[in-house]
């Protein structure tokens, strides 16, 4: 499937389950939390994209921050691998196991501990799904910072191990900002309080974020504070067509400039991504009687509906009038809107549905997203069709290689041509979804030998074993015996 998935082995250093071990996990957290069924293992061995597939024998679902501590103090004293599981919708390979690590799945952990309607700050269990946050903090009148459309299975504990990006972040910044304090637990059990509810808090190291991204690499994340903003009563949704990507960029700078403060999303999606749509998904219908090469998505969110849509109309004629629209529809109620979303929020399961799928999720300047989506589809020609699409606000593609099967000539030529074209436009191989197995010899493409190196001491520090999510993100410094 990718380079790594294929030439890893493993590591002989890490312990087998044995009857002893089944029986303290037992003792721990009652027969029905101590999963060994066949089918149940399957589907938490598997991920998303059935790419990456894992062979433990051990799934266990903790109810408790102190469960939690006793699974990893026992793991750790008998140098069992561990993989650290919220929703396992992560698209990197990096939530299953790789061999036959214990897996620790957080979806028993899932209650809303606090939430303070004044300041909007949510206490969550970690493993809550988003989705179920988003209605709690409806009847609430408030809303999520971060919006996926994963949201009805990932666990937020899982969107804060990745840094999940999203479709709000333009508008309300990364979970970096947004994560307010979080409780983890180490490797050797110990339990980290930074669960703090402030706004400010400049007490020596913000030791929080270090968890924020880690991808299950440093401690397990039990529970989570976040900022949550109100829920505004005006949101637009406006699908336009754009006939080249020079457009999408200008008309990028002019909502920035026109809509402003109540600008709350702006994807795109080229015609491969449309097509794809259209052709997969049930129930998806173009909104525009005609196909186009480029669509944008602009949504925006504020509290004065008749301002917000005199806005965004005095955009809509502005960008006619400069030609940077060639058509385009304003959503006129709820249902209009959600399925303009559903076309974009779709296209992760309309690839998966055409067969197998190559993704690289890309920073690169704006000005340069397009090239690579056209570099590509020159050096593939008809081997597999090149799809773009992402969080064009952000500076984020999803460069998604769409083919009947996987094959390593197609990979060959998409490898590492794709990581090298990033790091020579100082773009990030990563922008959303994390290194996971699929990149675990990369960091170097995006990250300096000596921040990498102060990361490998942070992770000798925090998980002297290297129990915690083994084979992926720091892999590269284990083979070049960086880590001591
Ligand atoms: P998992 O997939 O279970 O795990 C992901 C990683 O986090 C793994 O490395 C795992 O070990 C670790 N982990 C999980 N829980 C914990 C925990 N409690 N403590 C420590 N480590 C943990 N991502 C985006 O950024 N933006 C998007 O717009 C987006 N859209 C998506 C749309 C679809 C349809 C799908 C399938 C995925 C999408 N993703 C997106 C990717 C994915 O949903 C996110 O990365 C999400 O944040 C993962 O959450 P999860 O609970 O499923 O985590
Ligand atoms: C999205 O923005 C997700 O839809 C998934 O991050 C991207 O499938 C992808 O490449
Ligand atoms: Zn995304």
């Amino acid at each position: 499937f990718g380079s790594m998935a294929t030439k890893i082995q493993r590591n002989p250093k890490f312990a087998t389950i044995n009857s002893d071990d089944i029986r303290y996990f037992t003792d721990l957290l009652g027969d029905k939390n101590v999963i060994q069924d066949e089918d149940a293992l399957l589907a938490a061995n598997m991920d998303w994209m059935r790419k990456y597939k894992g062979s433990s024998k051990l799934l266990l679902l903790p109810r408790s921050t102190e469960e939690v501590s006793q699974i990893l103090k026992y793991c750790n004293s008998r140098c069992l691998a561990v993989v650290p599981q919220g929703g396992n919708t992560g698209l990197v390979g990096g939530s299953v196991p790789v061999f036959d690590e214990v897996i620790v799945n957080l979806g028993s952990m899932n209650k809303v501990l606090s939430f303070d309607e004044v300041s909007g700050i949510l206490v969550s269990e970690a493993g809550c799904i988003l989705e179920s946050l988003v209605n709690f903090l409806d009847s609430k009148g408030f809303i999520m910072p971060l919006d996926l459309g994963a949201k009805g299975s990932c666990q937020i504990g899982g969107n804060v191990s990745t840094n999940a990006g999203g479709l709000r972040l333009l508008r309300y910044g990364s979970l970096h900002a947004n994560v307010l304090g979080l409780e983890a637990v180490l490797a050797n059990g110990d339990v980290l309080d930074m669960l703090g509810t402030l706004r400010k808090d400049n007490t020596g190291y913000d030791l929080k974020h270090l968890f924020i991204g880690s991808e299950g690499s440093l401690g397990i994340v039990t529970k989570v504070s976040i900022l949550t903003p109100p829920k505004l009563s005006s949101v637009n949704v406006a699908f336009l067509a754009c006939t080249d990507y020079l457009s999408c960029q200008k008309l990028l700078l002019e909502a920035r400039r026109k809509l402003g403060e109540v600008l709350s999303a702006f994807e795109f999606l080229d015609e491969q991504a449309m097509d794809l749509a259209l052709n997969h998904l049930e129930g998806v219908r173009n909104p525009l009687p005609a196909l186009h090469k480029f669509y944008v998505l602009i949504e925006t969110t504020g509290s004065d509906e008749r301002s917000d849509r005199e806005k965004l109309e005095a955009f809509l004629v502005h960008s006619m009038e400069e030609g940077l629209i060639s058509d385009g529809v304003v959503a006129q109620d709820i249902q209009q809107a959600s399925s303009v979303w559903n076309i974009r929020e779709g296209i992760p399961e309309a690839l998966m549905k055409a067969g197998a799928v190559y993704k690289y999720d890309l920073s690169i300047p704006v000005e340069k997203i397009y090239d690579i989506v056209e570099e590509m589809r020159n050096k593939l020609g008809h081997s597999a069709r090149v799809v773009g699409y992402g969080h064009l606000g952000d500076g984020n593609l999803h460069l998604n290689i769409s083919c009947p099967q996987y094959d390593d000539a197609v990979l060959a030529q998409i490898e590492p041509f794709v990581y090298e074209w990033t790091s020579k436009h100082r773009g990030s191989i990563s922008a959303e979804h994390g290194l996971g197995l699929m990149k675990a010899d990369k960091i170097f493409y995006s990250k300096s030998p000596a921040a990498v190196q102060l990361m490998a001491s942070v992770k000798n520090l925090l998980d002297p074993n290297h129990i915690l999510n083994p084979y992926k993100q720091l892999q590269e410094l284990i083979e070049h015996n960086l880590m001591v």
